[in-house]
């Protein structure tokens, strides 16, 4: 008993669910702590993955790994992301239905290393032929093109995913991987025009200049220095110890897997470059002309006179006719930004559709799939604005998601067992949800009105006309609906919202214009046709999301950051310990402990504690579940601990099956001694 005990001091519990009945969020703490010391990342709470990041390779995603977890039973070996990837193949395979895996943390927490494994794991462990290989290597290969064009330093993460990534693996009857189908998620396309200090543009502008042929640049009219281009040294680290740029290029170049989408792809990022050079002078009335037109020879394929009237006036369609309106140069800069984020935009979505197309089952073989949602975490910084409103949005829904999921698949399972479902005390966040997307009322729904009155509104006046329709919403506050204490923590331009996993202040400034991202008409006749409001579009995707999500099983994997600095072996308590809160993770403890903590099958639990009473041991001759109702019965649990369900005993806490596990270790102990006494006797 003694060994047992001090193993499970020294490595932690391995699943949450097994700690004490009230664990505190300090509990929780200690365990990830004790664990992460021995390079135990991995802790599981039921069936969901908690993950901590190293930030150093350990030598657990070998091939002998995958074949270790291949077809073990869940609770078998210790915790493991192919462990979850394994278990929602077989699953899939034996009830022939559709899953996800949600993975979510904060920017840097290991998420897109994580779908990169449970990927990995699909394509070298599932059967294989060689007509699919084709296919496995392709989705293998998005990864390095995506990250490629979707992912960039910031100060967070060296390879930070500037995208949310949906992605269905296709699986045939056999559980051979036959396809795969991307959708991709509010690209952050701001970062084309504009990098903070110490951030990057994205990753292939880096590897072209760096990476491309001297043949290539020449046809494209680059150079081949990062520092001749406007858009590249904002944030002046365009050289980064982690990255290789050179030999990433090689790899991407060789990812792209067909000639029209290299010339396509480079031909768009060159256009880019140049158009980020294209600079703008007043003229002698204080209106926008071009001073270095040449740079728009470069952009191939477009009308110079056209191109270049586009990005210094505007077309006004009088009566029965049209009149250009001259803009001012930071009207042309912004014309031009916003032209180069939309290019960029609408190639990375061509992007996905080809990299779909190339990953397409032909065949229509595919039977079952089993879907990788690599998103964006809660995100809190100093301040914070309309992207992070748009990412907590996103992360608040999948929370409701996850409530919803898991409180009816707990009531599914009880009903399937025959055990009379109770209610469950949890916080349902539906109230969040509404407030920001409730038609009239909801946040996006003002900022939409708002945006139809151009001219008139401005930032403030959006708040107002919230401040006009929430004030007395418990989950929104600002400096004028806050109370004395409360105002004192909030600007005039700011909104603060009560989100599931705490309080978010937000800044208005340049919400309209982030949810406009509207084109000057005659650029988009140009290039481009209508964009519409961003935060809307991405209310409706995700609202599309929610429904692909909905009809499928759900696994999570939650990734906890172990450290701001990305140092090896670091565990920053108060860090880990915001996430563990800002994930929700003790919510998800408390909702997935609601009613009864542990649950078993019949032949599973007598095959493990049998030796704990005479009439089970050695043999139980009868059904498995009376054989754990005399087991049971003879270990003293009382009748409200546990349920015997249909197929499974049910055990309310989780120190009732301790009591019972540590018993299991003292009589496996004696065992062995009693088997080692016999052999010295004899
Ligand atoms: V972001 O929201 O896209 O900015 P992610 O995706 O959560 O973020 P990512 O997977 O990119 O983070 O991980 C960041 C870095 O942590 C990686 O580049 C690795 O250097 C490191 N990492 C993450 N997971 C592991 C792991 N399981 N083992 C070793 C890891 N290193
Ligand atoms: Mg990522």
């Amino acid at each position: 008993m003694e060994g047992a005990l001090t193993a499970r001091d020294r490595v932690g519990i391995q699943d949450f669910v097994l700690l004490d009945a009230h664990t505190s969020e300090t509990a929780f703490l200690d365990n990830l702590k004790k664990r992460f010391s021995e390079d135990l990342i991995y802790t599981y709470i039921g069936t969901l993955l908690v993950s901590v990041n190293p930030y150093k390779e350990l030598d657990i995603y070998s091939k002998k790994q995958m074949d270790i977890y291949m077809g073990v039973n869940f609770f078998e070996l210790p915790p493991h992301i192919f462990a979850l990837a394994d278990n929602a193949y077989h699953t899939m395979l034996a009830e022939a239905n559709n899953h996800f895996i949600l993975i979510s943390g904060e920017s840097g927490a290991g998420k897109t290393e994580a779908s990169k494994k449970i990927l990995q794991y699909y394509a070298v462990s599932c059967p294989s032929t060689t007509l699919l290989d084709n296919v496995r290597d392709r989705m293998l290969l998005s990864n390095p093109v995506l990250e490629a064009f979707g992912n960039s330093k910031t100060l967070k993460n060296d390879n930070s995913s500037r995208f949310g990534k949906y992605m269905d693996i296709q699986f045939d009857i056999q559980g051979d991987a036959v396809g795969g189908h991307i959708l991709g998620y509010l690209l952050e396309k701001s970062r084309v025009v504009h990098q903070n200090h110490r951030e990057r543009n994205f990753h292939i502008f880096y590897q072209l200049v760096k990476g491309g042929e001297e043949d290539l640049l020449h046809q494209l009219g680059l150079e081949s220095n990062c520092q001749h281009y406007s858009y590249l040294v904002q944030g002046e680290c365009a050289n980064v110890a982690s990255i290789n740029d050179k030999n990433d290029w090689k790899t991407v170049r060789n990812a792209l897997f067909c000639d029209d989408i290299h010339s396509i792809a480079y031909w768009v990022i060159a256009s880019v470059l140049h158009l980020g050079n294209v600079q703008f002078e007043p003229d002698s009335k204080g209106y926008a002309t071009l001073n270095n037109s040449a740079e728009l020879l470069w952009l191939l394929g477009v009308n110079v006179q056209v191109l270049q009237e586009g990005l210094t006036s505007r077309k006004i369609e009088a009566k029965t006719d049209e009149v250009l309106s001259p803009f001012t140069v930071d009207h042309a800069i912004y014309a031009r930004d916003a032209l180069a984020k939309a290019i960029y935009g609408r190639t990375f979505t061509w992007l996905v559709n080809k990299i779909n197309d190339s990953m397409e089952n032909k065949d229509s073989s595919c039977k079952t799939v089993i879907g990788l949602l690599d998103i964006y975490g809660f995100e809190v910084f100093y301040v914070n604005s309309f992207e992070q409103f748009c990412i907590n949005y996103c992360n608040e829904k999948l929370q409701q998601l996850f409530i919803q999921l898991t409180l009816k698949s707990e009531q599914e399972e009880y009903e399937a067992e025959n055990i009379g479902w109770e209610p469950v005390q949890f916080f349902n966040n539906k109230i969040i949800c509404d407030l920001v997307e409730e038609k009239h009322r909801g946040i996006i729904s003002v900022l939409d009105e708002e945006c139809l009155r151009p001219g008139e509104a401005t930032d403030l006046t959006f708040l107002e006309r919230l401040e006009e329709k929430l004030d007395s919403h418990p989950h929104f506050v600002t400096h004028k609906l806050a109370d004395k204490k409360t105002r004192k923590t909030l600007e005039r331009g700011d909104f603060r919202l009560l989100h599931y996993a705490g309080e978010v202040t937000y800044c208005v400034v340049g919400f309209l214009s982030k949810n406009n991202d509207l084109l000057y008409r005659n650029i988009k006749d140009v290039s481009l046709q209508v964009s519409t409001h961003v935060a809307s579009q991405f209310k409706s995707s995700l609202l599309g999301l929610t429904d692909i999500l909905m009809s499928k099983e759900p696994w999570y994997v939650r990734c906890l950051k172990s450290n701001e600095s990305q140092q090896p072996g670091q565990f920053d308590d108060v860090l880990v310990r915001h996430q563990v809160k800002y994930l929700g993770l003790m919510e998800h403890l408390r909702v997935r402990r609601a009613g009864f903590a542990y649950r078993c099958r019949y032949d599973v639990f007598l095959q493990r504690y049998k030796p704990l009473c005479p009439a089970t041991w050695p043999y139980w001759r009868g059904v498995a579940a009376e054989g754990v109702e005399v087991l049971v019965q003879h270990l003293g649990y009382l009748p409200d601990e546990y349920k015997m369900g249909r197929t499974k005993i049910f055990i309310r806490h989780p120190r009732t099956l301790f009591a019972t596990e540590d018993a299991f270790e003292v009589c496996k102990h004696d065992l062995g001694k009693d088997r080692k006494t016999k052999i010295n006797q004899e």
